[in-house]
Formats: structure tokens, C-alpha cells, sequence
């Protein structure tokens, strides 16, 4: 049978292993190593539900055996499509408990997207539940016409054909299963790339918990900590930076967020106590505004980590005074690497860099278009290897050549730069640029000038056909006020130094940009939207 995943040489897993860069235990054993030092401590909050650790530990033992009787085995893959609900770290938990492996899929993907990742992954059940994708029934439908399909289950109100959420927890607990090997595959992730059909990334439970738990010690998270999870819980930030994962590892309380509007969380950041949440950059400015007149006591917020696209500099520096917490720039990837600012880096650091990897393991280069390192401060391509970093996607091998280098760095397609103290500044995608007339212009350079204009609220930069240029620039803005004229935006991008052939040909109008499930702007779609400009 040809490999589903290739991975790390075994020697290198020893070698990591013995510094303590792979996590020796299960995921689930993490959870159930706080369940049995101190069970009465809070673990999660969903809407009115509140468990502490020895109940939630129970809830996903019962699960589990629901889960084995129906039979959902060792090995077999299990689509998750649930919104930031009580269910969904449960079922994940008890998914890891039997050895079955969860897809995680965000609500709000579409069939398209749905019915190849069960093709691809080939999963034997979907559990499934309205949220704010919508759609349950439409999951439900698909994942009952997938061939390998043998049971949906849906958290939402009764549906034909799907079992009751509820019906799994009235079984009794497992007996203790045979211990499974930390190397074994946990889950599946679905890569973030905007292009082409989704792939799925293998991750381990030696490498996400090393992954969620080095998180946690990079973040200040202990047991004392309260995280906000308001992003899509089954993305990749919420779930191991160190999120979902990395906080129950370490004993602290998971508060799910239903939605990511500040008014709603900034009651819950009041209710519970809130020490630590994140967001994706979009959501930022909203954030800012509603705390200048918010009656809700913010007082707990320690940390408000920032991360999946570029938070500009002018937004980034509100944060502090405004929130009255530290800033946190997240760069991550679910294909494993992530970059941290410290919690006590200087501000000009915190502020204008996306910061350093997590482990000292953690291989990074910055290369030019033929392959070889350029000097600090140049931009180039960020390719790396680790010892939580894919060595290939699920089932894919034929994009192996062209996604990882033949020594196993991953090619993470972000053009970046390196300070020479190591800190990493993401400049755009190697692909996200506009060719005006041959000179490249990173549309992320230019998004940041426009950003800071006063008024604009959120920007995209596009390159469209054009007879003369090849490409022309188009920037698409949302503003608070008058969209401002060319001319205006040439006078403030040239008075920040800009070059001119990077002042946008056109600037456009939007009500608003579209954002993918976890909220970084689509520019797939905005492409389509503004189709035939
Ligand atoms: C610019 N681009 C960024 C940042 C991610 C933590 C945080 C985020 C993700 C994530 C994650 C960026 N500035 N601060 O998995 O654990 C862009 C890069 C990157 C891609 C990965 C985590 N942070 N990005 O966003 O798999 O282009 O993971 O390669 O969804 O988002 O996307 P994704």
C-alpha cells in the first residue's frame, strides 16, 4: 500500500526526541494527566456549560465508547465540522482516545471543499452541527452521499438519517485501551493555501503536543491561564498557538467564544476572567473601536496574540494603549512552524516584525529565486524543517517536489525578511504581488501604506490584466469616510517613502472585503467580485 504520509527519518525523531522536542505523551493523556491531578479545576466553558477537568475527562470517555460501539475504529478518519461549541473538544477528544483521527473542517466550508476532503481522506463518519457556516443538513447530506461514509452525527436538532450527538454519551467509559505509540498520526488539518483543491496535513501527536505545549511556555500560559477561543476552533492558531490544545495541556480553562464580534467577547472576557485570547488582523480595528466605549471590565487581558495575515504596524501599535495588554504577533502555519514575538520584546519589535520560532529546532532559511540564502534584512522565500513540521501532505505524494526541498524543508510560499537578531518580518506571498509592467510589487507593502491613510478601515491590493502595463494595480478599500482620490492616496504613500510605481492605477470602493472562515481577506473571491474591472 503506498505511504499516506511520509515521515521524519527515524534517526532525527530519536535525535528530537532526546531534547525534548517531540512530546512523549498522547494528546488525550495530556488531558487526562490534569484530569487526575486536580479534577475539580475548571477545563472548559461553553454558552451556560462549565466543566471542570474530571467531568470533561468522563464526558469524552463516555464519547469514546459511544464512538467504538458504533463502530468508529483505530486508524479511521472522522470529519469534524463544528462550531465553537462544548461538543467540539469533546468529540475531538474522545476521537483521540480511540486512535481515530479527526479532519478538522471549518463551518463555514463549502460542498466543494466538503466532498474532497472526505474523498481524499476517505472518512468513515462526519459530526456535524449548525453554526454559523450554516448548513447542517447540507453536511449532513453530503457526508451521507461520501462511499465511505457510515455514520453522521449531528449536534444539532434531530435529523433524518444523522444520530443524536446525545445518543453517544449515554455509554458507559472504555475500559483503558492499549496505549497508543505518541508517533501515530493525530489528526488532519486542512492547509490554508487559497488555491486549488484542499490538502490535508498530517500531524502527530508527538509533534502538535510539542507544538501546543512549547506554545504554552512561549505565551506565559500556565494553569492559571483563562484563553478566549472566539476564532474558528478548528483552525490551526486557536487549536496549538497555543490555543484549544496547548491550554488544557497545561491546566489552564478553555472559554469558547461563539462568535469573534467584540461585544460578545468582551462579556465573556468580563464573565470568566479572560488572560489570553486571538485574533486574525481584520478583526482587530473593530476590536479597538469597541473598547474605547465598552462598559466591560477588560482588566484581566494579559496577552492579545495577533495572527494569519500581516497586522499592519499603525493598528499594531493601538493595541497596547488601547486594550490596555501586550501585543502577540503569531506567524503560523498548520503545516507546523510557528513564530512568536516575546511577551517582553521591545515595542518596535512587537509591533513590526511577526517574530521567531518557537524551538530552537526549528530549521529556517530565506531564500532568493535560485535557491540560495540571501543576506539579512533582503526578502526571499522562507522554506523550513523541524521537528513539528510536515515532511509531506496526506496522500499527495506527487506535490512532494514541489512543496518540500529534497532535504525536507517545507516551502512555505511567505516571502520574508530576517533581522540579523533572527526576528522574521512577513513581507507577502511569493505569489501575491502585482507585475506592473515587470516591476514587482508586493501587494502586502503597498496594503500597509493604505492602511495607514486616516479612515481606512481594511485594504486589498489586486493586480488585473491590463493591454499596456501586463498587470495594473487595483486597491480596494473600505473606509469609514469619502473614498479618498488617487491623487491623495499617490501624496501619502510617496510622502511614506513609497516608490511611485507602487502607488495603485486605480482605487476602488467596497462595503467590505470577503474573508475566509477564519477571517483573513479572500482575495480568491475578491478576484471574482470584482471580475471584469
Ligand atoms: C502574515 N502572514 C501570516 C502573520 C500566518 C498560528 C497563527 C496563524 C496560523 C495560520 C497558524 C501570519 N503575518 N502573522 O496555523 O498556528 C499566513 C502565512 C502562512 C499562512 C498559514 C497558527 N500568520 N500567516 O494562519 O495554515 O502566509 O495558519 O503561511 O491558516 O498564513 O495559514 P494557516
Amino acid at each position: 500500500m503506498p505511504q499516506d504520509w511520509p515521515r521524519h527519518p527515524e534517526k532525527l525523531i530519536r535525535a528530537y526526541r532526546e531534547h525534548g522536542f517531540r512530546e512523549e505523551r498522547t494528546l488525550d493523556a495530556l488531558l487526562r494527566e490534569q484530569a487526575e491531578r486536580h479534577g475539580d479545576r475548571l477545563a472548559l466553558v461553553s454558552g451556560a456549560d462549565r466543566y471542570d477537568y474530571a467531568a470533561l475527562d468522563l464526558l469524552v470517555d463516555r464519547v469514546a465508547a459511544g464512538l467504538a460501539a458504533l463502530p468508529v475504529r483505530r486508524g479511521e478518519r472522522v470529519l469534524l465540522r463544528l462550531p465553537n461549541r462544548g461538543e467540539y473538544v469533546v468529540a475531538l477528544f474522545a476521537l483521540l482516545r480511540i486512535g481515530a483521527v479527526p479532519v478538522l473542517a471549518l463551518p463555514s466550508l463549502g460542498p466543494a471543499d466538503l466532498e474532497s476532503l472526505l474523498r481524499t481522506s476517505e472518512a468513515c463518519a462526519v459530526v456535524t452541527a449548525p453554526g454559523r457556516g450554516g448548513g447542517a443538513a447540507a453536511a449532513a447530506r453530503i457526508g451521507a452521499d461520501a462511499p465511505s461514509v457510515r455514520h453522521v452525527i449531528t449536534a444539532g436538532p434531530p435529523e433524518e438519517g444523522a444520530l443524536p450527538w446525545g445518543s453517544l454519551a449515554e455509554s458507559a467509559p472504555l475500559p483503558p485501551a492499549r496505549r497508543a505509540d505518541p508517533e501515530d498520526l493525530a489528526l488532519l488539518l486542512l492547509s490554508g493555501g487559497t488555491t486549488g483543491t484542499p490538502k490535508l496535513i498530517p500531524r502527530t501527536h508527538a509533534d502538535y503536543g510539542y507544538n501546543a505545549l512549547a506554545s504554552a511556555r512561549a505565551c506565559g500560559v500556565d494553569r492559571d491561564a483563562v484563553y478566549l477561543a472566539v476564532l474558528p476552533a478548528a483552525h490551526n492558531f486557536p487549536m496549538v498557538s497555543p490555543g484549544i490544545v496547548g491550554v488544557l495541556g497545561s491546566g489552564g480553562a478553555v472559554v469558547l467564544g461563539p462568535d469573534p464580534s467584540p461585544t460578545t467577547a468582551f462579556a465573556l472576557v468580563e464573565r470568566e476572567r479572560a488572560t489570553i485570547t486571538s485574533l486574525v488582523p481584520a478583526l482587530v480595528p473593530s476590536w479597538l473601536e469597541e473598547a474605547g466605549r465598552t462598559r466591560h471590565d477588560l482588566s484581566s487581558l494579559r496577552v492579545l496574540q495577533v495572527g494569519g495575515a500581516r497586522l499592519d504596524e499603525a493598528t499594531a501599535r493601538r493595541v497596547g494603549p488601547v486594550l490596555g495588554c501586550r501585543l502577540q504577533q503569531v506567524f503560523g502555519m498548520a503545516e507546523g512552524l510557528n513564530n512568536y514575538t516575546a511577551l517582553d520584546d521591545p515595542e518596535d519589535v512587537v509591533c513590526t516584525t511577526q517574530g521567531r520560532p518557537l524551538s530552537p529546532a526549528d530549521e529556517v532559511l530565506v531564500v532568493g529565486e535560485d535557491g540560495s540564502p540571501v543576506p539579512p534584512g533582503s526578502p526571499g522565500e522562507l522554506l523550513t524543517r523541524g521537528p513539528y513540521t510536515l515532511r509531506g501532505y496526506y496522500r499527495a505524494r506527487e506535490l512532494d517536489p514541489l512543496r518540500f526541498t529534497p532535504d525536507g524543508f517545507y516551502r512555505t510560499g511567505d516571502l520574508v525578511t530576517r533581522s540579523e537578531r533572527g526576528d522574521l518580518t512577513v513581507v507577502g506571498r511569493v505569489k501575491d504581488q502585482v507585475n506592473r509592467a515587470g516591476e514587482k510589487i508586493a501587494a502586502v507593502e503597498v496594503e500597509e501604506h493604505l492602511m495607514a491613510l486616516p479612515g481606512v478601515r481594511a485594504a486589498a491590493v489586486l493586480g488585473v490584466p491590463d493591454p499596456v502595463l501586463g498587470e495594473r494595480s487595483v486597491a480596494v478599500l473600505v473606509t469609514d469616510g469619502p473614498l479618498p482620490a488617487r491623487e491623495e492616496v499617490r501624496a501619502a504613500m510617496l510622502e511614506r517613502g513609497a516608490a511611485p510605481f507602487k502607488v495603485p492605477d486605480e482605487v476602488r470602493w467596497a462595503a467590505s472585503l470577503p474573508l475566509t472562515g477564519v477571517g483573513k481577506i479572500d482575495k480568491k473571491r475578491l478576484r471574482r467580485d470584482f471580475e471584469g474591472l
